[in-house]
C-alpha cells in the first residue's frame, strides 16, 4: 500500500502547476472546477500548502456575481477542444477580468472541500484561517445557485449544460437530444488525439454540446435567458446532492468561527427546503434511488446512474430511503462479476462498460459512495467500494475511469481515458489514510 500511496504522490506532484493542478497531462490541460476540489483532499494528506493554494487559485476566478467556472484556462494551448477562444467568458458583464474561462460550471464541492481540509489538518489554527479567509466567496458561490439557478424557488438548482454534471456523455442526456437537432458543425476535436475514441463522445454529441453554448453565448451567458430558452434545463442528483452537502459543510465551517450567524440562518433555510424538495421530487419509487428531472420538458427521466446514490454522501434519505436504495444498488450494480460502482445501471441497453460515463466506474463517485455508505452503517457495502477502487486502480495504473466488468482485468488493460489522472491519485491517498 504504502508503494501505491508514493506513485500517487508522485501522480499530484506531476500534475502540479505552480498555483493550481491540471487533472491529466495533455487530456485536460487546465484547472477544472471539481477535479481542483477533489485534488486538494488528496493534497491535504502530505501537503497542505499546495491544497489550500489549489482552492486560492479556484476562487480566485470566482465571477463578481458568485459563479464560479468549470474551466480557467491559465494558459494559451491549442491542445483542447473547445478553448476559450470558443467559450468567451467575457461576453458576460461580471466574468472575471484577470482569467478567461467557460461560462459554465460544475458541481459544487468547495464547501465539503473546506471541511475536509480542515478534518486533516493537525494545526487546526491555522486551518481554521485558512477557512475564514475564503469561506465567504463560497457562500457567495452559494448564493448565486439560488437566486439565478432555481426559476420556480423550489430549492433545486438546475444545470444547463451536460458539462456542468460532471458526467459529461451519460445516456442519461440521450432523451434530452432527442428533442433537439442541432447544425451538422465543423471543428477539430483534440480529446481522441489523446484517447481512443470509442473512450469518448460521438461527434453528433459533441454538436449537441457546442449548440448549447451558441445559445447561451448568444445571450451573453445571462441566467435568466438560459432558464428561459437553453433545449438543456436538467435538475441534477449528484450536482444538488453536492450543493447540499457543501450547504451543510459551510454551516458547520461558520459555527466554529463564530459571529455568522446571518448567514448561518440563510444557509439553513435554503438547506431545509432543498433536502426537502429533492426527496419528495427526485426519489423514484419505481426505479428505487434518486434520479434526473428534465426541467424544460418537465418530465422526470427515471434512469439509474451512479449519481442516483450520491444523495447518501449528503446524509438526505432516510434509513429507510437508504435501505431501497442499497437494495437497489447490489441488486443492478453489485453482481459477482461487476466491480462497484458503475456509473451507469449495468442492465440497462444504454449502457457501455467502456464508454466514459456511460458504464465505467470512476473514482470520485466511488469515493462518494464510500462515505456515504459508511456514514449510513453499510460497513461492509463501503469496504467493498473501497477495496474495489484499490484493485482497479492496483491492476491498471491511475486511469480516469474503468471497465466495470471484472473479467477485464486480467492483463492491466482495464483502465480507460487518460492516464495518471489527478482525483484517482488524490482520492485514493485519503482512501488508504
Ligand atoms: C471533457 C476533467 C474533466 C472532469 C469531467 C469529465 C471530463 C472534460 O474531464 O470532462 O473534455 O470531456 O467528464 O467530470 O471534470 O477531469
Amino acid at each position: 500500500m504504502k508503494i501505491l500511496q508514493q506513485r500517487a504522490i508522485d501522480v499530484l506532484n506531476k500534475n502540479w502547476k505552480d498555483t493550481f493542478s491540471i487533472p491529466c497531462a495533455n487530456l485536460y490541460p487546465f484547472q477544472w472546477f471539481w477535479d481542483s476540489g477533489l485534488i486538494a483532499i488528496g493534497f491535504a494528506h502530505f501537503d497542505m500548502p499546495k491544497a489550500e493554494k489549489e482552492i486560492e487559485t479556484l476562487l480566485d476566478a470566482q465571477w463578481d456575481n458568485g459563479f464560479i467556472p468549470h474551466i480557467i484556462f491559465h494558459t494559451e494551448t491549442d491542445t483542447y477542444f473547445p478553448g476559450a477562444d470558443f467559450h468567451k467568458s467575457s461576453l458576460h458583464p461580471q466574468s472575471s477580468k484577470k482569467y478567461k474561462s467557460t461560462g459554465m460550471t460544475q458541481p459544487p464541492v468547495t464547501g465539503f472541500v473546506l471541511k475536509e481540509l480542515y478534518d486533516t489538518s493537525d494545526n487546526k489554527k491555522a486551518s481554521l484561517a485558512f477557512v475564514q479567509s475564503v469561506i465567504d466567496k463560497v457562500y457567495h458561490n452559494h448564493e448565486y445557485f439560488y437566486n439565478k439557478r432555481d426559476p420556480q424557488d423550489e430549492g433545486l438548482v438546475y444545470i444547463y449544460h451536460n458539462w456542468e454534471s460532471g458526467t459529461d456523455n451519460s445516456p442519461i442526456w440521450d432523451d434530452i437530444w432527442k428533442t433537439m437537432n442541432p447544425p451538422d458543425y465543423t471543428f477539430e476535436r483534440r480529446d481522441t488525439t489523446h484517447v481512443d475514441a470509442s473512450e469518448r463522445p460521438s461527434k453528433r454529441e459533441y454538436d449537441h454540446y457546442l449548440h448549447i453554448i451558441e445559445i447561451a453565448k448568444a445571450h451573453n451567458y445571462d441566467d435568466a435567458k438560459i432558464a428561459e430558452l437553453s433545449p438543456f434545463l436538467v435538475q441534477d442528483p449528484l450536482f444538488n446532492a453536492v450543493l447540499i452537502k457543501s450547504n451543510k459543510c459551510l454551516i458547520e465551517l461558520y459555527e466554529l468561527l463564530g459571529d455568522n450567524d446571518d448567514k448561518i440562518a440563510q444557509l439553513k433555510k435554503w438547506q431545509d427546503k432543498a433536502v426537502k424538495s429533492f426527496d419528495n421530487k427526485l426519489f423514484d419509487k419505481e426505479v428505487g434511488a434518486y434520479i434526473h428531472y428534465d426541467l424544460r420538458n418537465e418530465k422526470p427521466l427515471p434512469y439509474l446512474s451512479s449519481s442516483s446514490f450520491a444523495p447518501l454522501f449528503s446524509g438526505i434519505p432516510s434509513p429507510e430511503r437508504a435501505e431501497t436504495m442499497v437494495k437497489t444498488m447490489m441488486k443492478k450494480f453489485g453482481g459477482d462479476r461487476q466491480y462497484l460502482c458503475a456509473s451507469f445501471d449495468p442492465t440497462s441497453e444504454r449502457f457501455n462498460p467502456k464508454k466514459y460515463w456511460r458504464g465505467p466506474v470512476w473514482v470520485n463517485l466511488n469515493w462518494m459512495l464510500y462515505k456515504g455508505l459508511t456514514s449510513y452503517g453499510y460497513k461492509d457495502i463501503a469496504a467493498r467500494v473501497k477495496e474495489d477502487t484499490i484493485a482497479l486502480i492496483e491492476k491498471n495504473g491511475f486511469y480516469e475511469y474503468f471497465d466495470s466488468r471484472k473479467e477485464m482485468h486480467t492483463d492491466g488493460s482495464g483502465g480507460y481515458g487518460g492516464n495518471d489522472f489527478s482525483w484517482s491519485a488524490a482520492l485514493l491517498i485519503d482512501l488508504l489514510s
